[in-house]
């Protein structure tokens, strides 16, 4: 019994160490039309120890930025994020429309509804060692959620 119980902690915890740190959830990009040349992309965010967002990047875009909306005396204004975003271990965050958002800027294709977007994120951990984790982003014209395309959740 001390034995078997001994194992299972092994196998978690050898698990837990080549799990993702951060977990990205409800990811997707906004579609496009020809000639448009930005767009951005939402996802939820949690990580499971503290890590900061500090990279970003998509073959699908010259640059990619983090952008945070803000209201600022009635107008709404978005501005790069410097220096890498803060995720605190179990908090959730949310990019989303009005908010955090990534910002594909000089895209160089059109995001259609049938495609997807590859997108690089680049995590640094409390002790400095960062991590990469490669997404692809479906398309849709609004939040998965609101369009009605979302999967049904328990
Ligand atoms: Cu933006």
């Amino acid at each position: 019994m001390k034995l078997k119980t001994l194992i299972a902690i092994l196998a978690f915890s050898s698990g837990a160490l080549s799990a993702q740190t951060v977990e990205i959830k409800d990811a997707w990009a906004r579609a496009t039309v020809p000639g448009q040349k930005a767009s951005g992309a939402f996802m939820k965010i949690t990580a499971k120890e503290d890590a900061q967002l500090v990279g970003l990047s998509s073959p699908v875009a010259g640059v990619v930025e983090l952008h945070e909306m803000k209201m600022e005396a009635d107008v709404m204004r978005m501005r790069a994020v410097a220096g890498g975003l803060s995720l605190p271990a179990g908090k959730t965050l949310e990019l989303k429309p009005g908010g955090y958002h990534v910002m594909l800027m000089d895209l160089k294709v059109t995001l259609t509804t049938d495609g997807t977007v590859p997108l690089t994120l680049v995590f640094k951990n409390a002790k400095g060692e960062q991590t990469r984790q490669e997404i692809k982003l479906p398309v849709s014209r609004a939040a998965p959620a609101a369009s009605g395309h979302g999967h049904a959740k328990h």
